[in-house]
């Protein structure tokens, strides 16, 4: 289509995505009373919870948590059955939320954004839809989300495969069947980790195919009781005001102040053995405050869970194999799981541990390994995505004349704040690289961006401005600080996808800032209160 025929249409901004950051920024936004699309791939919202319906899906963030906050009424009327809410009943919310504000006439689905060019000499974004269409709007913010840009391996011979296969986070919408099938599952993520125990009690056999054994702790979800749901909702403003003073943007977690080592051995253990008993990952890497900042720390709660595993998998070989020793705990996100651990003590349940006998490739029939080839009627690829900086980098972004976003981050993302990246001016990215987006309570930190950037545009539209830009010494300083506090924790030690180890070629950089949400949210507002120090206006 030329570009004549293509339509154009002008706003004053768009919105990539209609994920819970999606949803939130065009609610806010229309408050200013700017004109606002919302440009989304899925043919609903809900962002990662329209696409991750794969068996056992759940947030292990707690349901009373891992909801909005913005709305007393919204948090007093949505009753969340269950301590940890599946990935129906987000859904069911995120569309009660779009229904609720009425958001959904300004959401475009089924488009999916191709590229952002940024003119300068008319403040202006042209972004071009999959649609070839063409819009325009002075201000463009990419929601396009953390974990959206699912990854299958390469693996020689997919296309071969006379089976179904399936990634977990581009899930059928109708339910998939695995009743007498034989299943083949890779990957022991939190993704594989909550749904192998499922897809174990369904198919006629199941193999798991593991590269890296993983930690998991277990939830202990459980349906909660009108009486504590009424406990909370009484004191939901106070809990989330309290959330917002932690790190992880989750209430009843203060910092703990004993070091591992402070305590001894029996009464580490009996701490241990609480939280493993109640349930929940925060609450275990908490248990003290250096878990995440010392080895020897760290490797305390390695060896309870190692000792778990020892326990609940009955043979020696398999538990052998199961027990992880390349990563300290945490340092990779930590599942929360209901019983990952005890399927592998079920008649029709195999692991393949990869490391010792590798994928060589996909047959017609199913997995070939260097030992054996695995027939199966179906194969599931728990296998990530391209995390944090994929979805962005996977349209073409740019300045027209200057720069373009893949070749600005080639050597891995660099952001102020997160939020704005130099040299792409109006520009603004929710829970981006260099903000702690996916180690905090994600809908805690999107609310938080959201209303930061909805208080910049009320800036610019006060003081007649038309372009905000991000400034080049501001930005070296805030990758150096991200750098240094992630440096000065465990995290970036681990092959992690918080350093994009999981795709082959991507530069290893450790693209969360970890300092916490609290101290970050401190950061944000000194920011805003000094007229947006870093920022340069026109
Ligand atoms: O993906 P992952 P995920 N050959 O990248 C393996 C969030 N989430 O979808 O560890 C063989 O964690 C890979 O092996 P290794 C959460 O933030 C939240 O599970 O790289 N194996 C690993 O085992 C989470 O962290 C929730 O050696 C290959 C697995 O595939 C994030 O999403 C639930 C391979 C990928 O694990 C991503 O989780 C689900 C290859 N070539 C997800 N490539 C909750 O809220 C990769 N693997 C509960």
């Amino acid at each position: 289509m030329t570009d004549a025929a293509a339509s154009a249409s002008r706003y004053d901004v768009i919105v990539i995505g209609a994920g819970f950051a999606g949803m939130y920024a065009l609610h806010r936004l229309r408050q200013l009373g700017l004109r606002v699309r919302v440009l989304e791939a899925g043919d609903g919202v809900g962002g990662t919870w329209y696409w991750n319906r794969y068996p056992g899906a759940r947030c292990d963030v707690e349901s009373l948590e891992y909801s909005y906050s913005f709305s007393e009424d919204l948090q007093q009327q949505w009753e969340w059955p269950e301590r940890y809410a599946t990935q129906p009943e987000i859904l069911k919310y995120a569309n009660h939320v779009a229904d609720r504000f009425d958001l959904r006439r300004d959401i475009q689905f089924n488009t999916r954004v191709i590229s952002a060019v940024f003119f300068r000499a008319s403040n202006t974004w042209k972004v071009t839809t999959n649609k070839n269409e063409v819009l325009e709007a002075q201000f463009c913010i990419m929601a396009s989300g953390n974990l959206s840009l699912p990854r299958v391996p390469d693996f020689k011979g997919l296309d071969s495969f006379k089976g179904k296969w399936y990634h977990t986070g581009q899930w059928p919408h109708e339910k998939v069947n695995f009743t007498g099938k034989r299943v083949g599952i890779i990957g022991t993520g939190a993704s594989g980790i909550q749904s192998i125990p499922i897809i174990a009690k369904e198919a006629k056999h199941l193999h798991v195919f593991q590269r890296s054994a993983n930690y998991s702790v277990p939830a202990i979800n459980r349906v909660l009781t009108p009486a504590e749901v009424k406990a909370h909702k009484e004191k939901y403003s106070a809990w989330r005001k309290e959330a917002l003073k932690t790190p992880f943007g989750i209430a009843g977690f203060p910092p703990p102040t004993k070091l591992a080592l402070e305590d001894t051995p029996e009464a580490r253990l009996a701490s241990f053995e609480k939280k493993w008993g109640t349930g929940g990952n925060i609450s275990f890497l908490y248990a003290y405050k250096d878990l995440l900042t010392s080895k020897e720390a760290n490797e305390t709660v390695c060896e309870f869970v190692r000792d778990k595993i020892r326990t609940i998998v009955k043979d020696p070989a398999v538990a052998a194999d199961l027990i992880p020793n390349d990563h300290y705990i945490g340092t990779k996100r930590l599942p929360l799981d209901t019983d990952y651990y005890e399927t592998f003590n079920r008649e029709n349940v195999t692991l393949v541990n990869i490391k010792k006998n590798p994928i060589v490739q996909i047959t017609p029939n199913g997995i070939q390994t260097a030992e054996q080839e695995y027939a199966f009627h179906a194969i599931v690829f728990a296998t990530g995505f391209d995390a944090m900086t994929g979805a962005l980098l996977d349209i073409d972004i740019r300045v027209d004349g200057e720069a373009d976003l893949r070749s600005k981050w080639v050597d891995g993302p660099k952001t102020y704040l997160g939020i704005m990246t130099a040299g792409f001016p109006n520009m603004m990215i929710i829970t981006g690289p260099g903000s702690p987006s996916v180690k905090t309570n994600m809908i805690a930190a999107i609310e938080q961006h959201v209303d930061w950037i909805t208080d910049l545009l009320k800036h610019v539209k006060s003081q007649g401005l038309s372009r905000i830009e991000a400034d080049r010494d501001a930005e070296e300083k805030w990758v150096q600080h991200v750098n240094e506090v992630g440096d000065s924790t465990l995290y970036p030690l681990a092959n992690s996808w918080y350093v994009g180890a999981n795709i082959p070629g991507k530069p290893r950089v450790f693209m969360p800032y970890v300092a916490g949400l609290d101290k970050y949210r401190v950061i944000c507002d000194q920011i805003a209160a000094e007229g947006y120090r870093g920022l340069q206006f026109e």
